[in-house]
């Protein structure tokens, strides 16, 4: 600049939930009236909203890059929505009245959406951008990227780089002895589209979390013939319906067959492996790189959010997730805070004891409902340092009891149930149609009421 004074550049990479929520952050402090830093998202998407923003592709995308999304048709959320409610963008609000506990993927990319777009930080995003590479030399990175629209680089300087890149698109794709042979299809979760694709199919899952769970569901909604679950370690254990079954681990595959480590078999049309996923930066050298194992209390980050082995560099949003959007907001805030001076950072001693020892908490916990409380906590140690409004955690962790309760109670039926917002008070109404029968998962037809649905 004319004055010799260099401006401040900051570099956040993904416009997901995460990055969302650290341009909300810094566009909420200059409303305030704060000075900040120019801000730079790349997003390799067309579109904002991460793993929420739907797409057809498998494999690589328009660019040849590889494809991002992770999430499928019909899916709806899998917790209550009461747990990952905004502090400053209540449902209510955006809706304009009460909805029902778990929205489908279209209802919560239209939630997460219409905060950022009241926010006005659309213009703060390169999209179809993918970052390719980032370095770092004195006191400075370069962060190369590529416009894949225009098929060109740039290589442009910045002072601080926050990773937004979330970690459940690159897939963890065991091999079972066969699966060469096998004359069907395998896919990992990150590749499946549609469960209409297995009606009328035997299917086998490889999996017991998330993804197991809810793509099974999905197919036996949609028709599935069968459904074979098969456990490295324990079965889920829910009261699943007649057609399905729980086995123990998959030893190897011949022609259709598959066969358990029980000496049982079971022939199948496909095999979905919801095997997890990858923290996986390509984009960074070794020396910038996370490495940590999907859990509440990840590796070398600094109250979670602060990269230890160099502190211009924040990752948002690396934990296993419980919490989630108001989770990314209470890191973004407070990583907003570190570099807009707001907050020190101790010396490297101390951000290192900060993680061991809450890996350390992490795995004394005696089970869910003490991860919930946890994770609840760090959400409450983080706003109680900047100004994100201050909630009801303790309530949004009781969302999250009963929705463990009322999975207990019913698998294909839990998501009939409503809870009380944190932010609001309100109590969400049930929804018009049960999700088992409700094949519908647009944004239309979820906002009918009840009385409209029956028309
Ligand atoms: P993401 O949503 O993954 O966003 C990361 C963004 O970074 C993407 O837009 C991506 O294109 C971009 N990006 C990546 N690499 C680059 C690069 N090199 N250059 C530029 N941009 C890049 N959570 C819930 O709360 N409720 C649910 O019901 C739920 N269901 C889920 C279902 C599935 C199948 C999956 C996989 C996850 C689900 N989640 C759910 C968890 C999900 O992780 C979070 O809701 C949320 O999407 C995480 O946000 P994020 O911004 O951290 O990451
Ligand atoms: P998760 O929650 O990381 O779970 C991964 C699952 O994969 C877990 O049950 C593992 O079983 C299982 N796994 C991992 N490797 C293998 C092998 N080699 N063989 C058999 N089973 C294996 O991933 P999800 O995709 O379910 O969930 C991720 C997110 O997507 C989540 O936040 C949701 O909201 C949606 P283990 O217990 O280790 O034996």
């Amino acid at each position: 600049s004319p004055t010799g004074k260099h401006e401040m550049r900051i570099c956040v990479i993904g416009a997901g939930p995460s990055g969302l929520a650290q341009l909300r952050a810094f566009q909420s402090a200059k409303e305030a009236g704060a000075e900040i830093p120019e801000i730079v998202c790349y997003e390799k998407q067309a579109d904002w909203g991460g793993l929420w923003r739907y797409d057809w592709r498998t494999g690589v995308d328009e660019y040849s890059n590889p494809v991002h999304a992770s999430m499928y048709r019909y899916l709806w959320s899998n917790g209550p929505k009461e747990g990952l409610e905004f502090a400053d963008y209540s449902f209510d609000g955006h809706f304009g009245k009460p909805i029902a506990s778990y929205p489908p993927r279209a209802v919560l990319f239209d939630y997460i959406e219409g905060r950022v777009k009241k926010a006005g930080v659309r213009d703060w995003i390169r999209f179809s951008t993918v970052v390719r590479d980032v370095t770092y030399a004195d006191g400075m990175f370069t962060v190369t990227a590529r416009n894949g629209e225009a098929d060109t680089e740039t290589k442009e300087q910045f002072d601080k780089v926050i990773v937004a890149s979330g970690h459940f698109s690159f897939p963890n794709v065991p091999y079972y002895p066969g699966f060469e042979g096998f004359n069907g299809r395998i896919l990992h979760a990150h590749d499946f589209r549609d469960a209409r694709e297995f009606e009328g199919k035997d299917i086998l899952i490889l999996g017991t979390s998330y993804s197991a769970e809810d793509i099974g569901s999905q197919c036996w909604k949609y028709g599935a013939k069968s459904i074979t679950v098969g456990h490295r370690t324990a079965p889920m254990g829910f009261d699943w319906p007649s057609n399905w079954a729980e086995v123990p681990a998959l030893e190897k595959v011949e022609g259709k067959t598959a066969f358990f480590k029980d000496g049982t078999s079971k022939t199948v049309d496909a095999i979905i492996l919801c095997t997890g996923y990858k923290h996986h930066f390509p984009f960074l050298p070794d020396d910038l790189r996370l490495k940590t194992a999907n859990r509440l209390a990840a590796s070398d980050l600094y109250k979670g959010v602060v990269y230890t082995g160099n502190p211009d560099l924040f990752y948002l949003g690396m934990q296993d997730q419980w919490y989630t959007f108001n989770m990314f907001d209470a890191q973004a805030w407070w990583v907003r805070d570190v570099i807009l001076g707001r907050i020190a950072l101790p010396d490297a001693a101390a951000m290192e004891a900060d993680w061991q020892q809450r890996q350390a908490d992490e795995d004394a916990l005696a089970d869910d409902y003490a991860c919930i409380v946890y994770q609840g906590d760090y959400v409450k140690e983080l706003i109680a340092e900047t100004d994100y409004p201050s909630f009801n955690v303790d309530g949004a962790n009781e969302a999250f009891f009963q929705w463990k309760k009322h999975k207990k109670k019913g698998i294909m039926s839990f998501r009939d149930h409503g809870y009380v917002s944190p932010m609001t008070g309100t109590m969400a109404p049930p929804h018009h149609t049960r999700w088992k029968d409700a094949l519908d998962d647009s944004l239309e037809s979820y906002l009918q009421t009840t009385a409209d649905a029956a028309e």
